[in-house]
């Protein structure tokens, strides 16, 4: 990379920002421009949209998209790899009801790791990817109480057997099939320095396997400003209760008032709407346009971001991805928000292995990224002497 694509040098009034904005990697996968927005190895978000899932994870791993034959083949390798091992099961029906479902995939990759590591990042990473609809299922119906996990029918796709092996109670399944495929593309990887993508390969690049990895990815997701925002975002729409316009800006001055966030606005990166919003504020029309809190939601699109423009601090007022997602899946049978960072968590961890095997086996001609070590500033603390 040459030193013309480093914006700054780093001086004092950049530390303590969270390390907001410095260049510390190349990435392959994934680049978000904060005028377009996500682009998966050059291609526009917009353009990938409907793809299938495992064509998308094809194009993460090996930085093209598949050919028809490719893709056969790439799902058949899926499709074999997709068999978990039954005592990951058996642990997660253990698990405490009280633990939230994030709490619950961090124990599930755990579990993997225990029991099904190899060791090699590729191998691993892969394995993950076909495996967590599976754990991510048998988390939800072991935690809701919807009754037992339903036995695996991997052949039928990666997000079509999700659907079949979550068996949501009531839930209309073509529909909610058509949610998971956009979703899970939409969802699967966003450049390298958001929180959980750095945390993962920070964690690897101490040579960690790619379970522990993950672990430490998903424990970042966790966090409600990042991949908890999209279960803070729909109780946030709850809260407002409305989809009268003027009704909606009231209740966001409030909210804007007591000091609160606007869940489903605002970016670190993102200058613009994001992409991903728009796709799904589409796909509402087609999945549930008469859907109360999708009207409310769309009313929040054009209220909020007029709002949040009046605050000069904002450099984001416009939705991000979280600003409707919630929405779609309630509408299409998943009505418990609390699970929403899992669904998150079951696509990003495609990607951010995608990144961990880059950075792991082909970076630097294939030795790896360094062990991660930046450096502090001490404050008055340096040069004490203790004396007895
Ligand atoms: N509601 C209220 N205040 C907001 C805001 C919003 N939607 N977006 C930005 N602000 C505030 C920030 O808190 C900050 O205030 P401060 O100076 O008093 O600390 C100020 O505006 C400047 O922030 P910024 O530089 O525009 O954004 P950021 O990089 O600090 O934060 C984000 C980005 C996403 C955390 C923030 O916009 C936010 O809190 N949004 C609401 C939560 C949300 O929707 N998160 C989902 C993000 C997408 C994801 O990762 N899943």
């Amino acid at each position: 990379m040459g030193d013309n694509l480093l914006p700054f040098s780093i001086t004092e009034d950049l530390l303590d920002t969270g390390m907001r904005g410095f260049p510390v990697s190349t990435v392959y996968t994934s680049e978000v421009d904060p005028g377009e927005g996500l682009h998966y190895v050059g291609y526009p978000i917009a353009d990938l949209a409907d793809l299938d899932p495992e064509a998308a994870i094809f194009l993460l791993f090996y930085k093209r998209l598949p050919d028809a034959q490719e893709l056969a083949s790439f799902k058949g390798e899926l499709v074999s790899r997709a068999k978990v091992d039954p005592r990951v099961i058996e642990l997660i029906k253990g698990l405490p009801r009280e633990g939230h479902p994030m709490e619950w995939l961090l124990a599930g990759l755990n579990f993997l790791g225990m029991l099904c590591k190899t060791g090699k990042y590729k191998e691993d990473g892969l394995n993950v990817v076909a495996q967590m609809p599976e754990v991510i299922a048998a988390i939800y119906r072991v935690r809701a109480g919807w009754g037992n996990p339903i036995a695996s029918k991997p052949e039928i796709g990666l997000m079509e057997n999700f659907v079949h092996m979550m068996g949501v109670p009531g839930a209309d399944a073509a529909k909610l099939t058509r949610l998971m495929r956009v979703f899970y593309v939409l969802h699967m990887d966003h450049g390298g320095g958001n929180l959980s993508t750095f945390v993962g390969k920070a964690v690897a690049s101490g040579k960690s396997d790619m379970y522990a990895s993950l672990g430490a990815a998903m424990a970042g997701l966790y966090g409600p400003l990042h991949g908890r925002a999209n279960q803070e975002c729909l109780e946030f729409l709850d809260r407002c209760g409305t989809a009268v316009p003027d009704e909606v800006e009231a209740f966001v001055r409030t909210e804007m008032a007591a000091g609160r966030s606007i869940y489903g606005f605002g970016h670190a990166v993102l200058r613009a709407e994001d992409p991903r919003a728009g796709i799904q504020y589409e796909l509402g029309k087609e999945l549930c346009p008469g859907d109360p809190l999708y009207q409310r939601a769309v009313t929040m699109r054009e209220r909020a971001v007029k709002v949040l423009k009046e605050s000069p601090k904002v450099k984001n007022p416009y939705p991000n991805v979280d600003a409707v997602s919630g929405t779609l899946l309630r509408a299409c049978g998943l009505a418990d928000s609390e699970y929403y960072t899992v669904l998150f968590g079951l696509a990003r961890c495609s990607g951010i292995a995608a990144q961990i095997v880059d950075e792991r086996t082909v970076h630097r001609n294939g030795k790896g990224v360094p062990i991660y070590r930046p450096s502090d500033l001490p404050v008055n603390q340096s040069r004490r002497r203790f004396k007895a």
